[in-house]
């Protein structure tokens, strides 16, 4: 095996013999195997005379989902998502005047042996013999893989986008082309742009379904009855299980990336829906264990599962975890069917308690512009000097003290605007407010960066800027899984420069390929804490 997608890859070889994920031999093959069934599927879908059709996205997107960091680490069902992958290219296929000439759209195999062999010639390293060229390859497939992620939500709830579906074909087509330097760092653009569609897309799917976040006030300790941990991006599941338990004397809880649920109308009108439990998803084994009820996974961010919880964790959707229940995909204009965690979390006890308090947060774009005046004027009077975006991810290193240490150091006329599950490092600080206004102002999910783009063109609109650069805002970005790789190329599309990425430049990028970042970009490594915000605080 060989993978290096994630921040956490062993530097200097990638994962090798088994990943720091928990990802082995045979889950990385066939997940080579399954992105390379998933690019013939985009020869064939980018050749069809009406383009690439919405059924094609939604494979395309849910078969990368699967491919993502800690997403899916069953066997069987990669093995199921490759033979369905393979059949909906051949269908295409067999649509199209002539097969594309390309392996990836003509191989066959049905069997795990099969898919296990040809992983051996599919992998990433097979994309180019050129590393610099391999480099951006790689930059353009993680970028895609975390906007599948996105598009996978959004088509949960009813919402595609026919530019990114098309861009599906043009950019995993790339992979197998004989591309120039500079005709592949023009496509690694492209997919940013594409990834800031994506993320529009998903903030209207989620907003039209759910409203506008709104200032919220998140309880961090725990009620008296059992309840249910549910985990993850995916709204739609967080709904119907709020519907479902709703009267059965079981209360639910969010972890991690779900914490942004409280934010939305639509679900804050429950009372059992208590509160969030814990902190980000490294820590799950831990809190899992004394969480004692029932936990669903919804998406990604699965860590290798203890004995003392494995009977009380269950996967849907995209997720897949050996041995643990998956509950099924709903029917055609049906609800998925949770009472199986219902009826478990009914013989359990509550959490035990391991905090009290609690967090604020539901500062996406709608919410932040309603109070913009007021942000304004604190600008204008000097009583906020800078805002400092530290969105992205948090990991298990320790060198993520770096961002708990930055939020502490940064001067109190600092407001520091979040998303994802970095958040974590430093939002149960005590960092006050500024004449009202939070100085951590959450978005929510890492998608929800897109909120802070749009806050960050907004007040370049309000006051007068050409360029967003121009604003007194520096971007401190964390990175960890191929999301954030979408969303720091969402931002360079957007023209920011200057970004911080830490807590270590990707791996897969080539001292080469950095240069160009570094260059046109000028994207910069993580330093020291008092170098950095002293830096930043001096606009650099
Ligand atoms: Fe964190 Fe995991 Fe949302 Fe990522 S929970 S690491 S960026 O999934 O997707 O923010
Ligand atoms: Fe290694 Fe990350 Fe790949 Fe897992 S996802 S095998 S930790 S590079």
């Amino acid at each position: 095996m060989f993978c290096d997608q994630c921040q956490e890859s062993i530097h200097g070889t990638g994962c090798t013999a088994r990943g720091v994920c928990g990802k082995d031999e045979m889950t990385a093959k066939l997940q080579d195997t399954l992105v390379y069934a998933t690019v013939g599927l985009a020869l064939a879908a980018g050749r069809q005379a009406g383009g690439v059709s919405r059924e094609a996205g939604r494979r395309i997107s849910e078969s990368l989902f699967v491919t993502v960091t800690n997403t899916n680490f069953d066997d069987v069902a990669i093995v199921e998502e490759i033979k369905k992958t393979l059949a909906m290219r051949d269908r295409l296929n067999a649509l199209l005047p002539a097969v594309p000439d390309h392996d990836a759209a003509r191989w066959t195999g049905s069997s795990l042996d099969e898919f296990l062999a040809k992983a051996e010639t599919v992998g990433v390293q097979s994309y180019s013999a050129n590393e610099d060229l391999r480099s951006l390859k790689s930059l353009i497939l993680y970028g895609l893989k975390g906007l599948a992620a996105y598009t996978d939500h959004a088509a949960v709830l009813g919402y595609d986008d026919d530019e990114v579906n098309a861009f599906y074909a043009k950019g995993l087509g790339a992979l197998v082309e004989d591309l120039s330097l500079d005709e592949l760092t023009a496509l690694v653009l492209e997919t940013g742009g594409t990834a800031v569609k994506a993320m529009a897309l998903l903030d209207r799917a989620n907003t039209s379904t759910y409203g506008n976040p709104e200032i919220t006030k998140v309880n961090i300790g725990v009620g008296t009855k059992p309840g249910i941990l549910i985990s993850g991006h995916d709204l739609r599941d967080m709904e119907e299980l709020l519907k479902q338990t709703e009267g059965t004397g079981v209360d639910v809880y969010t972890h991690c990336e779900m914490l942004p649920a409280h934010y939305y109308p639509a679900f804050r009108k429950y009372s059992h829906f208590v509160g969030n439990y814990g902190g980000s998803w490294w820590q799950q084994d831990r809190e899992f264990e004394s969480f004692n009820g029932p936990i669903l996974m919804t998406t990604n961010c699965i860590v290798p599962v203890r004995e003392s919880y494995r009977k009380r964790m269950f996967t849907t959707g995209m997720a897949g975890y050996p041995g643990l229940v998956h509950i099924p995909a709903r029917k055609e204009g049906g609800s998925k069917d949770f009472s199986a965690l219902v009826e478990l979390a009914k013989t359990c006890q509550p959490p035990v308690e391991i905090e009290t308090g609690e967090i604020v947060g539901g500062f996406a774009h709608n919410q932040v512009l309603a109070l913009a005046d007021k942000v304004v004027e604190a600008v204008k009077s000097g009583a906020i000097k800078r805002f400092v975006v530290m969105a992205g991810c948090d990991g298990r290193h320790a060198s993520r003290k770096y961002y708990t240490g930055v939020a502490g150091a940064l001067p109190d006329d600092t407001v520091i605007l979040t998303a994802g599950c970095a958040k974590y490092r430093y939002n149960k600080l005590q960092l006050g407010d500024i004449g009202g206004i939070p100085r951590v102002l959450d978005a929510g999910q890492c998608n929800d960066s897109y909120s802070l783009a749009v806050i960050a063109l907004k007040l370049k609109e309000v006051f007068g800027l050409d360029d967003i650069n121009d604003l007194p805002i520096s971007f401190d970005i964390a990175w960890y899984e191929q999301k954030a790789v979408t969303v720091l190329l969402a931002l360079l599309y957007l023209g920011v420069k200057g970004i911080r990425l830490g807590p270590t430049l990707p791996e897969f990028l080539t001292p080469n390929v950095a240069a160009v970042l570094v260059e046109k970009f000028g994207i910069k490594p993580i330093d020291s804490v008092e170098g950095d915000v002293e830096a930043m605080m001096a606009g650099a």
